[in-house]
């Protein structure tokens, strides 16, 4: 990767003004923990050319190998642990937007932290908080996109519900192009974000949504649950109808969800 090119194409005001590179790293978001610890400017971006042990939620693994953009975004929010699912659902829309807008790909978000192409994962987000007392005192958010390799890369287990941007495209993208397009989105919802502005990105999210008003079965908190996805909230908590017509709202913490298409 050639991260000149991106300091040079970087039409933000201030993210990525600061640019950690690594050919390889464990994760890129361990790294940005222990830089945002050491005091680095809100904003610094963590990129790395392969992840030997890239994070997925819940101790899940998130396979990294080289060709893809592993990076992760230092903040500084207001903001309360359980409001963090609205900084997941803000990156997979700035995500879900350039790929539709550079490549006229139907990407789709998917609640709380994924982006599909086909109904497959092309982009997995973990946003994690350093807190003291329940507010964050940083935010790591860290972005995985699979683009310039091929599906072969990834475990055998993985290739029905993963892609990758070549495998769609077949041809390799222009990684530098497209990280200066993403921290030039995510920056822009980020200030609404920070204004208060919330509904925006809410919005947005719906209308790239690829789960609401379907049925889907999530399992949280050591439960099952099946109804059909119905909204998102103010805190970007999913609304599901449960078959007996009553309402809950998930937190996003622990929950993994599956869709019926
Ligand atoms: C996620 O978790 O989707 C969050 C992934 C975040 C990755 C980025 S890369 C930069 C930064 N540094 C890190 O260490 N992490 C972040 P989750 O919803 O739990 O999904 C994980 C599951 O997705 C795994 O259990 C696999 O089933 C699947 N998976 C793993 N690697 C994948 C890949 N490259 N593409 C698609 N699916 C994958």
């Amino acid at each position: 990767m050639d991260i000149e090119k991106i300091r040079q194409n970087l039409k933000t005001a201030w993210l990525g003004k600061d640019i950690r590179y690594f050919a390889e790293v464990d994760s890129t978001n361990t790294v940005a923990k222990t830089l945002a610890e050491q005091g680095v400017k809100e904003g610094t971006v963590v990129i790395a050319e392969t992840q030997t042990s890239g994070k997925g939620r819940l101790g899940r693994r998130w396979e990294s190998p080289k060709g893809g953009i592993w990076l992760s975004i230092i903040l500084k929010p207001e903001l309360k642990v359980k409001e963090l699912v609205k900084l997941n659902l803000l990156a997979s829309v700035a995500v879900a937007k350039i790929i539709r807008e550079e490549f006229r790909l139907k990407a789709e978000v998917k609640w709380p932290n994924d982006v599909l192409i086909n109904w497959r994962k092309v982009c997995g987000i973990l946003a994690e908080a350093v807190t003291k007392r329940d507010r964050a005192k940083h935010v790591i958010v860290g972005i995985g996109i699979n683009a310039n390799f091929d599906q072969t890369a990834l475990p055998e287990n993985l290739r029905a519900t993963a892609t990758s941007l070549k495998e769609i495209l077949r041809r390799e993208i222009d990684r530098e192009f497209f990280i200066c397009n993403l921290l030039k989105g995510f920056e822009f919802y980020y200030e609404n974000f920070r204004k208060g502005k919330v509904s925006l990105i809410l919005s947005e999210w719906k209308k790239l949504s690829c789960i609401l008003n379907r049925r889907v079965q999530l399992s949280c908190c050591g439960e099952k649950i099946e109804g059909i996805a119905h909204d998102i909230d103010e805190n970007g908590w999913l609304i599901i109808k449960l078959r007996n017509g009553t309402v809950k709202k998930i937190f996003s913490a622990d929950a993994t969800l599956r869709v019926e298409r």
